[in-house]
């Protein structure tokens, strides 16, 4: 493992910042946030005056911990207040927007200014930095580019550190493997799910490893598990990487694992403050518990947030990371709070239900969850696809297959095992569920049709 002296960081003095500079540091720019939301967000500034905060309040403020009494905000917040409702700049400095890939009704817009554009291309720099990226690198982003943050953020920061980018966008698989192999990018960004259907999409044309001189990929946008991080490094022979961030905090950026410790997401903490809640009752909880991720960003110009509600699950880490950064980690995120699955009483989230298929050799890591209701209890259908060897050795897939049966099975026993899940599985023909290009749809929720 790596020893602090060896560590490769983009701006070394703030990644490795004494905790009481940094302390000083947040609560200065914390004021100045503040400032500047009371000055020219009117309607959080109203909601404010209703919590009991004033000027002298924002003035005064002795500790970043003081934060506890701020109202929280949501997404909802940025709905109600489309399009531009809470931008603290005036339009003629803002330099461009992005939305939040929202499925119902408008989407959320986030807006930057030309000093946003610099903190967050910096803040990509610092977090492809710590993933092992250096100047001269070929990088191919697989993000999308567009109103998603995804690839214009990592763009600007692959830029930023001296980078030769290669805007892929998704889409057009075949030929982003030929520009692969032609270009020899050491590193790719993507979402996991897309990168799944990259490295299967490989093995279907029967495209040598060898042929790719990938190392290192940067994952995101979407919850992925260990179980997903072990499948895309054996499959790929690549470092597989957690990058995290979201449109109304920055985008992409806001935390990333470092190579050395691949354990946990330090959060730039100098841009961000992070808070874990109750997401029953909004009390802040202490480092280690597991809760609601919240943000407060402390630069931000164009539209700051003050204790955003991710809905994001995780805990938060404080421990020293072997890399030597001083900046606090999150956890994976374990889900998202609205992705919280009712089945017959038993609470679960997708990611555990993702653990389970990826531990059984048979199955192919390609999975859908479909949720139904009937007689008012809520049913739910794990499709999976079995794997193509599987099917080598029974000759072809046929429904009713004595194997198949006993395949089926047993996962509803390792379900009900280590869930408490009782759900049907319907296993799948190799290829037959629908590929990822950006975001995985992972749930298919029939209720909402009624
Ligand atoms: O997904 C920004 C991003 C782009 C992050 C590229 C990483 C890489 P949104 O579209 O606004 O922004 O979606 C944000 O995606 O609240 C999480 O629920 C989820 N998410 C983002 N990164 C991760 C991750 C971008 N590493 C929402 N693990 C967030 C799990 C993630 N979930």
């Amino acid at each position: 493992m790596a020893t602090k002296s060896e560590t490769y960081m983009w701006d070394r003095e703030r990644e490795t910042i004494s905790r009481s500079d940094l302390k000083n540091l947040q609560l200065a720019r914390l004021k100045q946030v503040l400032e500047r939301v009371w000055h020219n967000v009117p309607t959080l500034k109203k909601r404010f005056q209703e919590a009991g905060i004033d000027e002298t309040t924002i003035s005064n403020l002795q500790d970043v911990e003081a934060l506890k009494d701020f109202p929280f905000m949501k997404k909802s917040d940025l709905r109600d207040n489309y399009p531009f409702g809470l931008f603290a700049s005036p339009m003629k400095e803002v330099n461009r927007l992005h939305c939040s890939s929202g499925t119902k009704g408008k989407p959320t817009v986030v807006g930057y200014t030309k000093q946003d554009l610099e903190h967050w291309a910096e803040a990509c720099a610092r977090s492809l930095a710590a993933a092992g990226g250096r100047p001269g690198d070929i990088i191919h982003n697989s993000y999308g580019y567009g109103l998603f943050t995804g690839g214009l953020g990592m763009h600007y920061g692959a830029e930023r550190l001296g980078a030769t980018v290669v805007p892929a966008s998704g889409g057009r698989t075949q030929q982003q493997i030929m520009l692969l192999q032609d270009f020899g990018a050491r590193i790719i960004l993507a979402t996991p799910s897309y990168m799944l259907n990259m490295a299967y999409t490989m093995l279907e044309l029967g495209i040598p490893r060898d042929s790719i001189k990938l190392e290192i990929g940067i994952f995101g946008a979407e919850p992925w598990t260990e179980e997903m991080r072990a499948q895309l490094e054996s499959l790929l022979k690549i470092q597989a990487l957690d990058i995290y961030g979201l449109s109304e905090v920055m985008g992409p950026g806001v935390s990333m694992e470092c190579i050395e410790g691949k354990n946990g997401l330090h959060i730039w903490e100098d841009l961000f403050i992070p808070e874990i809640i109750d997401p029953k009752t909004g009390e802040v909880l202490p480092d280690g518990e597991e809760g609601e991720l919240v943000f407060t960003t402390l630069t931000k110009e164009a539209i700051p947030v003050i204790r955003y509600r991710t809905g994001d699950l995780c805990r938060l880490m404080a421990e020293p990371c072997v890399c030597g950064r001083t900046f606090k980690r999150m956890t994976k995120i374990k889900a998202r709070l609205d992705d919280m699955l009712i089945i017959r009483g038993v609470n679960l989230y997708p990611s555990e239900i993702e653990k389970c298929l990826l531990s059984m050799e048979e199955l192919a890591p390609h999975y859908q969850l479909v949720v139904d209701r009937h007689k008012a209890l809520d049913t739910l259908e794990v499709q999976v696809e079995v794997t193509e060897e599987l099917i080598g050795r029974w000759g072809k897939f046929e429904n009713g297959h004595v194997e198949l049966s006993s395949l089926c099975e047993g996962i509803q026993n390792l379900l009900k095992d280590s869930l408490g899940l009782t759900a049907d599985v319907k296993l799948m023909e190799p290829r037959s569920l629908p590929r990822s290009e950006g975001k995985a749809v992972r749930v298919v929720d029939k209720r909402l049709k009624s």
